[in-house]
């Protein structure tokens, strides 16, 4: 079936309840779903799709603006709007401390880290009292975007006292095996996750819009003794993370 042959509104239009932008949203979007728009294909012109709708361009065009705000549908400049490829989501086990290459590698996506910081800083005050460090002691901090299956997926940024980590340098893939060498794996971490709005150039790197839906996700890790390993903040893309939780009675 052709998107053209899919959009006829007989087939859809006034079945459902609703505003008519949102009624053409959501016959867009289970096109989307059964890959009669596939991924990186293109979206028929908005003039087009007014045609064979019989519905307006301001009824279209605010239908595709709601996919684009959803992230199934990208914008670029100058050739139109394209069905974005759907992005790996991290179903993250809310009772299992694991790392993200961990985490990706069981779905079968290789990650890749670009860096943004590495090294040894004077910490902030959030990072002493979190790390516990001594007056005029340093931090390591490493500060990546972290992509999997070649998508960017979060922004985390880690800080961990000097005897843990003292050389950040040598993470170059997975921050856990380097702690796992070192005999500093951490144990047991709490995390505390909230919903954010991604401003520009949080987005700009995850490539999405800005003001997208995204999770802070705030990770303090410890040692078996009980002290503190790291604290991590990670903003993942909204649209990309599922927490599974085993809840038992
Ligand atoms: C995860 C952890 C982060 C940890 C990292 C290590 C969350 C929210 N955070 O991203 O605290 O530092 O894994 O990953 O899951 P790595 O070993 O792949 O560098």
């Amino acid at each position: 079936m052709t998107a053209a042959e899919f959009l006829r509104p007989e087939a859809w239009l006034g079945q459902d309840t609703g505003p008519r932008y949102v009624q053409l949203r959501r016959r867009l979007q289970d096109g989307i779903e059964r890959g009669i728009l596939p991924p990186n294909s293109s979206l028929p012109p908005e003039r087009e799709i007014a045609e064979i709708t019989d519905l307006s361009r301001v009824t279209v065009r605010k239908a595709i603006q709601e996919l684009v705000r959803e992230g199934l549908v990208e914008q670029r400049q100058g050739s139109g709007s394209f069905i974005r490829e759907p992005v790996p989501r991290v179903e993250q086990s809310l009772s299992h401390l694991t790392s993200f290459t961990e985490d990706m590698r069981q779905r079968g996506f290789d990650t890749t880290s670009t860096w943004l910081e590495r090294g040894i800083f004077m910490p902030s005050a959030d990072e002493v009292r979190a790390l516990g460090l001594q007056p005029g002691e340093q931090v390591a901090r490493i500060h990546r975007l972290r992509e999997a299956g070649g998508r960017p997926m979060a922004l985390e940024r880690a800080a961990l006292p000097l005897d843990i980590l003292p050389n950040p340098i040598e993470v170059s893939t997975s921050l856990y095996a380097v702690l796992d060498r070192l005999g500093h794996r951490p144990m047991r971490a709490v995390q505390k996750i909230a919903a954010v709005n991604l401003d520009a150039h949080e987005a700009g790197l995850l490539r999405v819009a800005e003001g997208a839906a995204g999770l802070n996700i705030e990770r303090v890790s410890y040692l078996a003794s009980g002290r503190v390993v790291e604290l991590t903040r990670s903003l993942y893309r909204g649209d990309a993370y599922d927490f599974v939780a085993e809840l038992r009675l």
